[in-house]
């Protein structure tokens, strides 16, 4: 056996550059690294020494650039993914949220972060937690509950196993997921005979797993016993790229469309059988054939409970699922008839065994009012009221052409953006809402950009948001990877202040102003971003907004807006009961009262069933 003698890590960063998908595209984009004595000298010299073959980026926060990294992967359909380095300790935990993100979404990233000496010689090493009772604990068992696969690097020789199962699980389209390898500093830095096969390029190419005959019968006699089914398209059509394949499915047979935020762009806006967005921030018509549809045709979805209105939106009483997913966790979820396998396979098997089987389209006049109703939400306001979310939505969308990808992921704005962004094409909106984690977005958007560097990037951001994680909008700068990014400056925490007094709440604590603060705040967006390079301007009504985005447009840098916006409205049509726990017991007629209408929208609740 031939054999090469490299360190741990220089084996490591040299197995993951000849790694590739199935378009004969290196797997890994790149490796974002924050260095610390964790990484510097092991994992930080192998990755100056493999150079170009797999590129390391710096960045300025460990959870932004594993952001980053998986909105990277999102982006790409999983086709590709990042690798992300820290060192241990702070650097290493700070990546956990991100690692929780990631398994929430089912998206690869491989996350290294440094660990302890396995050694132990210098223990405890600068940033070692020392568990009292373990000494095997370090603080990146924290990732264990967030990771797809979690393995420590204790000995070089652990790589020749761990490196393949990484793989394995990063590209695997069920078991999808962050892998986390805590690579142990001092084995980083230790030689090993490898054998040379194991860096031979090798091409991963995603299984496409066809359906259990049985399943496919029992699917097919549920279909045809159905007599108002309805579909609703999750990321997984996405990822399965069987966006084209749900269409022609959809039309075969007449059945309509309810997107999930991941799901969404499946269909074109404009398809009659899309029938917007569904669940909570739902789509009037999508909502309305869901209530009532006999059969919900769950494709790609982990249905959550956005999508599901808390088990209380599908309100036929013999309603059943068919659960069509590539992995038998979410295709078996509230008692659903599993279809398991690949869905461009499932629904092309699926159409096949249906024939000619078709439905009364729903009516189109549910989505006509729809639409109606998104364009008056987003039509430009007359007077000089502060503009609302959607105004705001509506001047971005008017500015933007049909490959843009809008970027977002907490606050008000993503159930804004489900129900009145308009998308032409898969993969043009790009909203993380499985953990709907403030800080994502700009970081987001960046990896979005790396992704995909000839479209437009737009990043709408709350203030709140904003304030939480911003940093990665200078490294977009100093990359030269150009965002737009728009900040809603509503003065805080508009859509928790909304649900505060939704649920019989004073407003408290949300709001800059209702916290106990003993200066007014007056935070400046437009100098904060000009000062991490971004061109950066203030606009004061939505027809400067639409000028500022034709500046922002026509620039090679990044580019930041900030506007006024108004934080008590929010979209009325459509939209479902979302289930917030309302106290029981309160001194307080407003708390009382709401829970009083809890309890009674609970009764239409269907856990379970
Ligand atoms: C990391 C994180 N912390 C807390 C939350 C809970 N949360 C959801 S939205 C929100 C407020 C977001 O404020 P902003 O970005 O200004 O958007 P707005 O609600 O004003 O539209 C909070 C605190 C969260 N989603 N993520
Ligand atoms: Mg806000």
């Amino acid at each position: 056996m031939n054999t090469i003698r490299l360190t741990a890590a220089q084996a490591m960063v040299r197995y993951l550059s000849v790694q590739y998908n199935a378009d004969n595209v290196p797997f890994f984009g790149g490796c974002w690294a924050i260095f610390g004595h964790g990484n510097v000298a092991g994992i930080g010299e192998a990755l100056h020494g493999i150079g170009d073959a797999l590129p390391t980026w710096r960045a300025h926060n460990e959870q932004g650039m594993a952001h980053a990294a998986i909105a990277y992967a999102k982006a790409s359909n999983r086709k590709r993914a990042m690798a992300v380095t820290t060192s241990i300790g702070p650097g290493a935990t700070n990546m956990v949220t991100a690692a929780a993100l990631a398994h929430v979404n089912r998206l690869p990233v491989l996350l290294i972060p440094g660990d302890v000496f396995a050694n132990r010689a210098p223990d405890p090493v600068l940033q070692q937690i020392e568990d009292f009772g373990d000494a095997t604990i370090s603080v990146n068992d924290c990732f264990k509950p967030v990771s797809r696969y979690f393995d420590r690097i204790s000995r070089p020789e652990h790589l020749l196993t761990a490196l393949p199962r990484a793989m394995a699980t990063l590209t695997d389209p069920a078991d999808c997921g962050p892998v986390t390898l805590a690579f142990c500093q001092d084995v980083q830095a230790e030689a090993y005979d490898w054998p040379e096969s194991f860096f031979a390029p090798k091409t991963w190419k995603p299984r496409r797993p066809r359906p259990d005959q049985d399943e496919l019968a029992a699917a097919v006699e549920a279909i045809k016993q159905a007599k108002n089914p309805v579909i609703i398209a999750g990321g997984g059509v996405h990822y399965a790229n069987a966006c084209a394949t749900l269409r022609d499915f959809a039309h075969k047979h007449g059945i309509g469309v309810g997107e999930t935020q991941a799901g969404k762009s499946a269909l074109p806006w404009d398809d009659d059988l899309n029938l917007g967005s569904i669940g909570v921030t739902g789509a009037s018509s999508a909502n309305a054939i869901a209530e009532n549809a006999d059969l919900i045709i769950a494709v790609g979805t982990r249905l959550q409970d956005f999508t599901t209105g808390s088990w209380a939106l599908f309100k036929h009483p013999d309603r059943r699922i068919l659960g069509l997913n590539i992995a038998a966790f979410d295709g078996s979820k509230h008692n659903a008839l599993p279809l398991i396998g690949d869905a461009k396979v499932v629904l092309r098997e699926l159409s096949e065994a249906l024939g000619d089987h078709r439905f009364e389209q729903p009516d189109p006049a549910l989505k006509r009012d729809w639409i109606a109703a998104v364009d008056a939400a987003t039509a430009t306001p007359t007077g000089n009221t502060l503009p609302t979310d959607a105004q705001v939505i509506g001047a971005v969308q008017r500015s933007l052409d049909e490959d843009s990808i809008v970027v977002c992921a907490a606050g008000g704005l993503p159930g804004e953006l489900h129900k009145l962004w308009k998308t032409a094409k898969p993969n043009g909106y790009h909203v993380e809402y499985g953990y709907s984690c403030m800080g994502y977005e700009i970081a987001g958007g960046l990896g979005v950009k790396m992704a995909r560097p000839e479209q437009e990037v737009v990043v709408m951001v709350g203030d709140g948001s904003y304030m939480m994680m911003n940093s990665e909008l200078a490294t977009s700068v100093m990359l030269g990877h150009k965002i737009i990014t728009v900040i809603l400056d509503n003065r805080g925490f508009g859509c928790i202040n909304r649900l505060q007094m939704a649920t019989g709440g004073e407003s408290f604590n949300n709001l800059l102003d209702t916290a106990r603060h003993v200066e007014p705040a007056a935070i400046d967006f437009t100098a904060h971003a000009a000062s991490m390079g971004a061109i950066a301007e203030k606009v004061s009504s939505i027809d400067e907004l639409e000028e500022a985005m034709t500046r922002a447009r026509a620039a090679t840098k990044s580019y930041a807006i900030v506007i006024d916006t108004d934080p008590l409205p929010s979209t009325e049509a459509g939209g479902h009961w979302w289930d917030v726990a309302v106290p029981e017991v309160s001194v307080r007629p407003s708390v009382n009262e709401a829970r009083e209408n809890y309890q009674t929208a609970l009764k239409n609740q269907r856990p379970g069933d």
